[in-house]
């Protein structure tokens, strides 16, 4: 019986350093919530994003796709309105008068020629702009690179309120997203 007492103790020690682990990899986790992932793989072309961020928190955008393979993106902030719902729609998205070409000249691009603003920005400091055709946003482009990121606090109006900010790749116009802006406290 004595000998069996250390052992459950030592137990009870390991058990506490894994509770403690788990905890500090949960706090990581929390802390990397703020980051868009920009994915193509066997799931197809899309962006993983936060269901939620708070106000005020860093946003972090990160291609993780190869830009030789499935070429350059775009993280853009649109209105709902906006965002391209059909495949109609998604085919002309790239077309005069149409959101995909309005981001495009947000970056100073002209006709075919080059990105000659990034980030594109709008409104104050940080990720707060929902464009249109007729309104410029907050965009990112992420260059021909792999692996590029980009990193700015969200300052959306929250004032009265959780708001969601809607995201859209300019160049792959059915990659689409939302993340819900909840007050900071
Ligand atoms: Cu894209």
């Amino acid at each position: 019986m004595k000998s069996t007492r250390p052992r459950v103790g030592s137990t009870r020690v390991a058990i506490l350093v894994v509770v403690a682990a788990l905890a500090s990899l949960l706090a990581c986790s929390t802390a990397l919530a703020g980051t868009v992932y920009m994915k193509a793989d066997k799931k197809g072309l899309r962006f993983v994003a936060p269901k939620t961020i708070v106000a005020g928190e860093e946003l972090t955008i990160v291609n993780q796709s190869n830009p030789r393979q499935v070429g350059p993106h775009t993280f853009s902030l649109v209105t709902k309105g906006s965002l391209p719902k059909t495949p109609k729609a998604r085919q002309l998205c790239f077309t005069p008068n149409h959101i995909c070409k309005a981001i495009a000249a947000w970056h100073g691009v002209k006709g075919n020629g080059p990105v000659k603003q990034n980030p594109a920005t709008a409104g104050a400091e940080g990720w707060d702009t929902l464009g249109s055709v007729s309104k410029k946003g907050d965009s990112w482009f992420t260059g021909e690179k792999p692996g590029t990121s980009f990193s700015q606090a969200v300052t959306v109006d929250t004032s009265a309120g959780a708001s969601r900010i809607y995201f859209l790749c300019a160049i792959h116009s059915g990659m689409q997203g939302s993340i819900n802006v909840l007050p900071g406290g």
